[in-house]
């Protein structure tokens, strides 16, 4: 026999989405239960996005989320990008009159809003199998999971919230699913590494060898990317070679990119993927698990906090006030963003990026869009507008 419970919602995934989400219900007062299928020790140390938008960082300050973000977090005012041997700044601040964005890890993120979390006394059930959802068309849908030591669970809810990322069980169950893909002939091999950014900034990279990403963790921690075959395997990269390609990729004459000790690293397929709906009765789907971008617009967590900031005000409005019109628009309100976020994400890759025996045309087209964003200051804007956020989040309480 299983444990009986009950909640308003019931949230699958402690990833940004979920986690995020079961805050934001908290503030309204909404009760909810989140059930996760890794340990707290493995959400909080995966390693993914770094880089937010102004307005993720204001939404997070506004709901309590701010305070080791604001003492921890580097705030950015542009970009470099590099091709052909030349570095060159685009200055987000003054071409969109004083937009940033920061670097603060989804890793620290994920641990904030836990710790907010269970401070507050909230379930999140860690180390769960067999996750399960069911009776999504009545107004009872069932969240049912064993929990660590093997006991059955049955949680009764309003609504379930489909935060289980990409590979989750959620997606599959909307019945009639429009799905648009698109997978590049490349991955990316990241890398974290114990040594101080040569750089204030974050470089784009392009090189005839391939992408590469100088990004940041803190002023002693670098992250870095390069473009690698789309099944590379790791034993090819051992930190030697990693560093020498970096080197390479980001040369410029009296530089060079700070080495050190290599803490992490793995390789990250790249994908755009939209599917819509993103609901299926009283089934919501947020974040990866409905979409998911190239990590060269930095969009994917962005978007991943938009949707939830939709779905918590969609359910605020259904569950304490019985109305359902946000609830359902929800999937169009969100495909929306989602669509430009996945425009530029593509534009951003395909414009840096080295296809494996990539006709010279392409390449001529690649680095007379590169002159253009960097010399023209209405190509520039776009490029920043769409960075920094376009259509800044926005939280009404
Ligand atoms: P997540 O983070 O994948 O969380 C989903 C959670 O659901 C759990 N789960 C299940 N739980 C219970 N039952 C099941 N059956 C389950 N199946 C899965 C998973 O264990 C997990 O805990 O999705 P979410 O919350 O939608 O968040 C999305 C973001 O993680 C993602 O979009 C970003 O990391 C993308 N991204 C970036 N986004 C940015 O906005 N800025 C960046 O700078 C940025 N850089 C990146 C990135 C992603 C990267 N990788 C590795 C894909 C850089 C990289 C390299
Ligand atoms: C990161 O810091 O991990 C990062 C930053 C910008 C991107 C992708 C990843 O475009």
């Amino acid at each position: 026999m299983a444990v009986t419970s009950r909640t308003q919602v019931g949230i699958v995934g402690a990833g940004p989405a979920g986690l995020l989400l079961s805050h934001l219900l908290s503030l309204h007062g909404i009760e909810s239960v989140v059930i996760e299928n890794r340990s707290r020790a493995y959400c909080e140390a995966r390693q993914r996005a770094g880089l937010l938008e102004a307005g993720a960082v204001e939404l997070l300050r506004s709901v309590g989320l701010g305070k080791r973000l604001d003492a921890e977090g580097m705030e950015h005012g542009g970009i470099y990008l590099q091709f052909e041997g030349e570095r060159h700044h685009l200055d987000f601040r003054s071409l969109t009159g004083g937009r940033w964005v920061t670097i603060y890890a989804q890793t620290e993120i994920v641990k904030d809003v836990i710790a907010a979390r269970l401070a507050a006394g909230a379930p999140i059930e860690f180390s769960a199998s067999d996750v399960a959802v069911s009776q999504l068309t009545s107004d009872r849908p069932v969240l049912s999971y064993l929990d660590e030591a093997g006991t059955a669970h049955e949680v009764s809810c309003d609504v379930i919230a489909g935060c289980d990322g990409f590979h989750g069980i959620c997606r599959p169950l909307v019945p009639g699913l429009s799905v648009y893909e698109r997978i590049y002939p490349y991955a990316w091999l990241g890398i974290l590494a114990d040594a101080a950014p040569a750089t204030d900034e974050l470089i784009y990279s392009r090189h005839s060898d391939g992408f590469a990403l100088y990004s940041m963790r803190s002023p002693e921690v670098s992250r870095l990317y390069l473009q690698v075959g789309p099944d590379e395997p790791l034993d090819q990269w051992p930190d030697e070679r990693v560093w020498a390609e970096l080197q390479k990729r980001f040369g410029i004459d009296g530089w060079s990119v700070g080495e050190g000790t290599i803490t992490d690293k793995s390789v990250t397929a790249m994908r755009s993927f939209v599917a819509g709906p993103m609901r299926h009765g009283r089934l919501f789907l947020a974040g990866d698990a409905a979409h998911i971008v190239p990590p060269t617009g930095a969009k994917g967590l962005n978007l991943a906090f938009s949707d939830v900031v939709v779905l918590a005000s969609a359910l605020r409005a259904a569950l304490l006030a019985r109305s359902w019109e946000l609830a359902d628009a929800y999937s169009d309100t969100c495909l929306e963003r989602v669509w430009r976020a996945t425009h530029f994400s593509w534009w951003m890759t395909s414009m840096l990026h080295i296809a494996p025996g990539q006709d010279p045309f392409e390449s001529q087209l690649q680095l007379a869009q590169l002159r253009y964003v960097t010399s023209s200051p209405a190509a520039a804007l776009s490029l920043a507008e769409n960075y920094s956020g376009y259509k800044p989040l926005r939280y009404e309480f």
